[in-house]
C-alpha cells in the first residue's frame, strides 16, 4: 500500500468519516445472516487483507472490535483499510481503548504518523483522527443475540443496552466511566461480581459471571463477544461460554499468535483461524 495515497485518502475523507460516526448512537444494532467479527489488529494490515481475501466484504458484514492502531508495524494501513470497509461496505467499526490520545502518544500510533507522513502533516491528521475516535460507537448488538464490545461489561448491574445507547458522545479519552469500562474491562472466572483490574490500572475492572448473567438476561441477549485481551491461541471462553474473546493480530509483540476471527453464518457461530 502506497503511504502517499493513504495520506491523500485520509485528507479527502476524514470529514465524511467524522460525520458518519457522529450520526451514530454509541450502540449500533446490526441484523445480518453473514457476519465476520474481527478482534484486535494493532497494526496487522496483512491479517486484515487475508480476511478480506477470504470473506468478500460485499457478501459479509464486517464488524471490527477496535484496537486498529498502536504497537504493530502497519497501524496507518490497518486504519485505512478499516475506513475503506466503512465507506464502501458499511462495516461496523467499534472503538477500542487504543482509539484514544490516552494511548496513542505512548504506544506508537502518533509516532508512526509523524514518521510516515512527516511531522507537520502527521500531527495535523492526528488531530482529525482524535476527533473521529471520540465519535466512534462503543458497542453493537448483532441479530438480537450477541453483545459486541472492545473490552467488557461495566460493573454497574443496572446498565442495560438502552443506557449504553444514550452514553455521551463525543468523549475523547473517554471520560464517562461506563464508556471507559466498556473499552477497558476484562472477564474473570475466579470472581463472582467484580474487582479492580490491577493489571490495567485505575478505573478498570474485571467482571465475573454474575455481571455477565445479569446483563445478558436484562438485555435479552445470549453472548458477549469482545477483544482487548491478548490470547496466544487467538480466542478464549469465559463465564460458561457466555463471553468469547477474539484476538486477530500477529503484528509486533504478538508475533506467533494463532489469529482468529468469529464468523456467523446463518445462525451458527464458528471460530476461524487466519493462517499466513
Ligand atoms: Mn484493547
Amino acid at each position: 500500500m502506497d503511504i502517499l495515497e493513504i495520506k491523500d485518502f485520509l485528507r479527502e475523507n476524514v470529514e465524511t468519516i467524522y460525520e458518519i460516526f457522529s450520526a451514530y448512537e454509541p450502540l449500533i444494532k446490526v441484523t445480518t445472516s453473514k457476519a465476520v467479527i474481527i478482534g484486535d489488529l494493532h497494526g496487522d494490515s496483512e491479517t486484515l487483507l487475508r480476511i478480506i481475501g477470504k470473506y468478500s466484504p460485499s457478501e459479509w458484514t464486517y464488524i471490527m472490535l477496535g484496537d486498529y492502531v498502536d504497537r504493530g508495524e502497519h497501524q496507518i494501513e490497518t486504519l485505512y483499510l478499516a475506513f475503506r470497509l466503512l465507506l464502501e461496505h458499511k462495516a461496523v467499526l467499534l472503538r477500542g481503548n487504543h482509539e484514544s490520545p490516552l494511548t496513542n502518544y505512548e504506544y506508537g500510533f502518533y509516532m508512526e504518523l509523524l514518521r510516515k507522513f512527516g511531522p507537520y502533516d502527521g500531527d495535523t491528521i492526528y488531530d482529525k483522527l482524535k476527533d473521529i475516535f471520540s465519535q466512534m460507537p462503543v458497542a453493537a448488538v448483532l441479530n438480537d443475540d450477541y453483545f459486541l464490545v472492545h473490552g467488557g461489561l461495566p460493573i454497574n448491574g443496572n446498565i442495560s443496552i438502552d443506557n449504553i445507547a444514550k452514553l455521551p458522545k463525543p468523549d475523547e479519552l473517554p471520560n464517562n466511566e461506563v464508556t471507559f469500562q466498556l473499552l477497558w474491562n476484562d472477564p474473570s472466572d475466579s470472581i463472582k461480581n467484580y474487582e479492580p483490574n490491577i493489571l490495567r490500572g485505575p478505573g478498570t475492572y474485571v467482571f465475573g459471571p454474575a455481571i455477565t448473567e445479569g446483563f445478558l438476561s436484562k438485555s435479552g441477549l445470549k453472548m458477549v463477544i469482545r477483544g482487548h485481551e491478548y490470547v496466544p491461541q487467538g480466542y478464549k471462553w469465559n463465564h460458561g461460554n457466555k463471553v468469547l474473546t477474539i484476538f486477530s493480530s500477529r503484528a509486533g509483540p504478538y508475533n506467533g499468535t494463532k489469529t482468529h476471527i468469529a464468523v456467523i453464518d446463518n445462525g451458527s457461530l464458528n471460530l476461524v483461524e487466519i493462517t499466513e
